[in-house]
């Protein structure tokens, strides 16, 4: 089958990319990645991205698509189409459970950048309401539609991802009352196009990301740097 060219502009941490990634890992598309600078956007960037985000996605070197939901869906589309349902009650329900993922990643945000430890108890509170909405509309697994993997995984596991981190530098588990979720999230923690949609880096960077907060996480991870370094 002959593929448009495609280039995914991106960013090493970011969620959106992710996802995008995520569903032309699935899909099986070629594409070639091109992570930029966010604290330094090159003008070619801010040219093409109408709201100056990534993931942008540069359909043989000519069109541009953004929004990263719309990116994976543009992708599924044009690949034969199995990564949201044929029945369109369904397929729309997908989309939203897609949409909520990113009110997570704004909930996971709110997280990290907790300044003190009560602005972090209302985050967690916050976080574990959504774990057992979630919860609530599991089923078999392993994925959100049983045997089949979606966009809503896709959404779901750049998410999931930030809690490797997180727990460790809290030292507190936040899926222990969401037997469903928990075991969610290990099935994406181990599928390959999770797996490969960031660099091998990407917790050292994300630890650097946390630790460049004015936040109660974030002096966790500036503590857990030092000791690593002290130990180097
Ligand atoms: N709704 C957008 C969100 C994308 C987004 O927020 N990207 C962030 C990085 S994770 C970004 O580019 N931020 C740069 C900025 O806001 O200046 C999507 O799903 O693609």
């Amino acid at each position: 089958m002959n593929h448009p060219k495609l280039t995914l502009i991106s960013h090493h941490l970011c969620p959106y990319v992710q996802r995008a990634a995520i569903a032309l890992r699935e899909r099986d598309v070629p594409f070639e990645r091109r992570d930029i600078d966010l604290g330094d956007k090159p003008d070619w960037f801010l040219k093409r991205s109408p709201l100056g985000k990534v993931p942008v996605l540069v359909v043989d070197d000519d069109v541009v698509l953004f929004e990263s939901s719309v990116i994976a869906q543009y992708v599924d589309e044009t690949t034969g189409g199995h990564l949201l349902s044929s029945d369109p009650l369904e397929k729309y329900g997908q989309l939203a459970w897609l949409e909520y993922s990113s009110q997570v990643i704004a909930s996971i945000g709110r997280l990290y950048n907790a300044d003190d430890q009560s602005a972090v108890s209302a985050a967690r509170t916050n976080l574990e309401n959504i774990f057992r909405r979630l919860e609530q509309n599991l089923d078999e697994g392993p994925w959100f539609s049983n045997e089949h993997f979606t966009l809503v995984d896709a959404g779901m596991a750049p998410a999931f991802r930030y809690f490797d981190i997180i727990e460790n530098l809290t030292g507190q588990e936040f899926f222990t009352n969401t037997p469903k979720v928990a075991a969610w999230r290990k099935a994406l923690s181990e599928r390959s196009s999770v797996i490969d949609a960031v660099s091998e880096d990407f917790t050292e960077r994300l630890l650097s990301f946390i630790a460049a907060r004015d936040s109660v996480i974030g002096r966790l991870a500036n503590k857990t740097i030092a000791a690593h370094r002290a130990a180097a």
